[in-house]
């Protein structure tokens, strides 16, 4: 997938360029269903897939008052982006300048002259433009007199979950209640956070027996407090795990952490980061007696960890 992240970039028009545009928050089962129609609708007309984004997320420029945690940053949503099939990802650096853009400028001067569409794929719900004025109406009218296909989709809506409406709100709100098997079929994917493995307190394997990898999250949307099994990929392998997310309420100094205990693991890592995976919530965050009361329930947890990381 060839990527744009300048306008200045679009040195010439792609050949009958199919486009899909959005923020695509989370590159869940209804994005990914978008961009397969893109894919499909380009292929058949031996045209260009294109993906169009924007970061930083518009939100953010426009009500940064208003910021919902990103379910995936940038970096991970070019990945998975790129997974789809789609030729193009163009990455609009989103400003006040941008969002002053007339809906009608937008469309035929970037979408239909510098980029060469030929067809667009969208949501119901679609809006663009200066205060979102622009519209499918409007889009279907353009699309007559510039020469260009309007698909309407319903994928955001037809991949719905047990008759649950997907959206990247929904996806949110399972990961920060912990419900992260949930969420994770709405993403078709694992929910996965990134970070460095930092210095923690070096209490873990001297005082408990279980040390572990403290992260220093790049991720804005972090899951409930509590103990998950986990995968962890780190230099292109995949490692067995269990998560601690919270406070440690044993000990006194309540510092929030995200920390896992890598299985059958004894390298170094420090400084290199490495991705997680969240596979099954085992339990909230308890609070112990003893630091030997501790210790027993890790190593239930790891035992825990174990079956469910098997049948995984
Ligand atoms: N600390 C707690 O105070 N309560 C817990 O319930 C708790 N559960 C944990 C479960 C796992 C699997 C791991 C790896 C750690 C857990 N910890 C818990 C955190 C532990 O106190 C911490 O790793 C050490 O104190 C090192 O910072
Ligand atoms: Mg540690």
């Amino acid at each position: 997938m060839k990527i744009i992240e300048h306008i200045e970039a679009l040195r010439e028009p792609f050949p009958n360029a199919v486009i899909t545009i959005g923020n695509f928050d989370g590159v869940h089962i209804g994005h990914q269903g978008l961009f397969h129609e893109v894919v499909q609708r380009a292929e058949a007309l031996a045209g260009t897939a294109i993906a169009m984004t924007f970061e930083p997320h518009p939100l953010r420029v426009l009500q940064a008052r208003r910021k919902p945690p990103l379910i995936t940053l940038y970096e991970q949503k070019k990945e998975l982006i790129g997974r789809t099939g789609v030729d193009v990802l163009i990455c609009i650096p989103f400003d006040h300048a941008f969002a002053a853009i007339s809906a009608r400028e937008f469309v035929a001067d970037l979408l239909v002259r510098r980029i060469g569409m030929r067809a667009i794929v969208v949501g119901q719900d679609y809006a663009f433009g200066r205060h979102r004025e622009g519209n499918i109406h409007m889009l279907r009218a353009l699309g007559r007199e510039l020469g260009f296909e309007v698909h309407v989709t319903d994928w955001i809506q037809a991949a719905s979950l047990d008759g649950e409406r997907i959206s990247s709100t929904r996806i949110r709100e399972l990961v920060m209640a912990g419900q992260v098997v949930e969420a994770g079929r709405m993403l078709g994917r694992r929910y996965q956070v990134r970070g460095q493995v930092v210095a923690g307190r070096n209490r873990g394997g001297k005082l408990l027996g279980f040390p572990t990898a403290n992260i220093a999250l790049q991720d804005e949307l972090c899951p409930k407090t509590g103990i998950y099994a986990v995968t962890v990929e780190h230099a292109g392998r995949r490692l067995l795990g269990v998560a601690n997310i919270g406070y440690s309420p044993t000990f006194e100094d309540h510092v929030f952490t995200v920390e896992v205990h890598l299985l059958d693991f004894h390298e170094s890592i420090y400084g290199e980061t490495i991705r997680v995976n969240f596979i099954q919530r085992i339990r909230d965050e308890a609070r112990f007696e003893s630091l030997e009361d501790l210790s027993r329930q890790i190593q239930r947890d790891v035992e825990t960890a174990r079956r469910i990381l098997a049948a995984d």
